[in-house]
């Protein structure tokens, strides 16, 4: 299947159902009290995720996902159903950003990670939730909420313990096969892997996930070969397998390819150029000539760098090198939430909606074209809500907009009787009741 590492999607909540306005209606009982009952709250966008992926793909045939709407209120007390919760998955190791601000929102990491990308709008309160023993009658009801709507980009930097860097043919898939349950494509030419694959390496008490990328060229991070994009994938890793060809070669052509992959890596991030290293002198099985290796390992160990010979044909020296990646692994295990970028899932509650702070305060801003415009969450929120084609929620708006001292602000910012205001996307000429002329 195509690898596909980045992908922009399109996530929005379903919309609150309307609360209902109605009167109890009974034989002998003329004057029933209100009974409208509440919509449902609109269902949630979830991502999720799951160990069984390893690419985006999925996300190129779809990429906008909405949730259901909550059912609306009825009489008789109904009350409107929630609408389903549309959750799906996305591969360990998932960055969600959204799109609009480029600000990080979740990082997906350990299965079953979850976040809430876009909230389901909250449902109407039918008219039996306002009866109060001063109101007896009141005959309005609120409308559903829409829900939240944005875009994300998503960016897969897959999660794993030990990753394998190298030139093209050096033999990194082949290391992968001979440590792991993977069956990676191996070949004798250059750019065999186009992408990253993933294998365990299992033992009866541990699991060590190893990652293989595309191989590196000299000139890679200037777009040369497959470029470095793919190392974004070995970024989370905590032991690098530096896997060298030593066959037919000498102890100088294998420094410089070395250094070849080592340059790049730095340029692509230097901290990867400090990450723990265990250099891999690959196709033992095919080399004539023991003073090569015996040269490379006391110049690797003068650079203070672990050295080892192994050939993933014959399997030589391959369960030596199981075991070092064993050991590395238990003495510096994977630390839970530390190999985060940034939050690892958005808690959003009621809380946090009722919290106030720099949100309360009204912003007026007036248009080009000469009218105005009303900035605040709760008065958008209730313009939303409140069902205008009724009477008694035109009042109730008002006495908000009183609340929040819209009027004189509006007249402050220079509002005069008629000028066009807009609250959310509700529209209403502006007509003060003290400030009018
Ligand atoms: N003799 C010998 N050949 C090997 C050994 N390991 C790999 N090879 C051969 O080297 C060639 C390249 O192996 P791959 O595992 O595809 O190399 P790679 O580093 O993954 O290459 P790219 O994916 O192109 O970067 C294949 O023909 C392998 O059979 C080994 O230990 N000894
Ligand atoms: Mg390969």
């Amino acid at each position: 299947m195509k690898f596909v590492d980045e992908i922009t999607i399109y996530v929005r909540g379903g919309r609150g159902g309307n609360g209902c306005m109605s009167f109890r209606r009974e034989k002998y009982r003329p004057n029933g009290g209100p009974d409208g009952g509440n919509g449902g709250r609109g269902g949630n966008v979830v991502l999720k995720a799951a160990s069984n992926l390893q690419s985006l793909a999925d996300f190129e045939r779809r990429q906008r996902f909405a949730a259901e709407n909550g059912s609306h209120g009825e009489g008789n007390a109904k009350n409107g159903a929630s609408g389903k919760t549309t959750e799906f998955c996305v591969p360990c190791g998932t960055l969600v950003y959204d799109s609009g601000s480029g600000e990080g929102v979740a990082d997906l990491v350990e299965e079953g990670d979850s976040f809430v990308a876009a909230m389901g709008g909250r449902g109407g309160r039918g008219n039996r939730v306002f009866a109060s023993s001063a109101r007896m009658a009141p005959r309005f009801s609120e409308k559903g909420e829409l829900g939240e709507e944005r875009s994300l980009r998503l960016e897969l930097k897959l999660i794993a313990d030990i990753g394998l860097i190298g030139l093209p043919n050096a033999g990194k898939s082949s290391i992968l096969a001979a440590l792991s349950n993977a069956a990676p494509k191996i070949a004798d030419y250059p750019f065999t892997t186009l992408s990253p694959n993933l294998g365990v390496l299992k033992t009866y008490t541990d699991a060590v996930v190893l990652a293989d990328i595309p191989g590196l060229t000299e000139g890679a991070s200037g777009d040369k070969g497959l470029g470095i994009s793919f190392l974004r994938h070995i970024e989370r890793t905590r032991l690098l397998l530096h896997v060298l060809d030593i066959s037919a070669r000498d102890a100088d052509a294998v420094t410089r390819d070395f250094r070849t992959v080592r340059s790049e890596l730095e340029q692509y991030d230097p901290e990867l150029g400090t990450r723990p290293c265990v250099v891999v002198g690959n196709k033992i099985d095919a080399c004539e000539d023991p003073a090569v290796y015996a040269e490379l390992a006391a110049r690797f160990s003068a650079l203070g760098m672990d050295f080892m010979t192994a050939s993933a044909l014959s399997g030589e020296n391959i369960p030596s090198l199981a075991m070092r990646i064993i050991e590395f692994s238990r003495a510096h295990p994977r630390p839970k939430g530390c190999v985060r970028m940034f939050a690892d899932c958005r808690v959003i509650g009621i809380d946090e909606m009722k919290q106030g702070g720099a949100k309360d305060r009204v912003q007026i801003i007036s248009l080009p074209g000469g009218g105005f415009r009303v900035l605040h969450d709760r008065l958008e929120k209730a313009a939303e809500r409140y069902d205008l084609s009724q009477s008694e929620n035109v009042a109730r708006f008002s006495s908000l907009l009183r609340k929040y001292r819209v009027e004189e602000l509006l007249a402050e910012a220079g509002a005069v009787s008629g000028s066009s205001v807009s609250v959310g996307g509700t529209e209403f000429d502006f007509y003060p009741d003290k400030y009018g002329d």
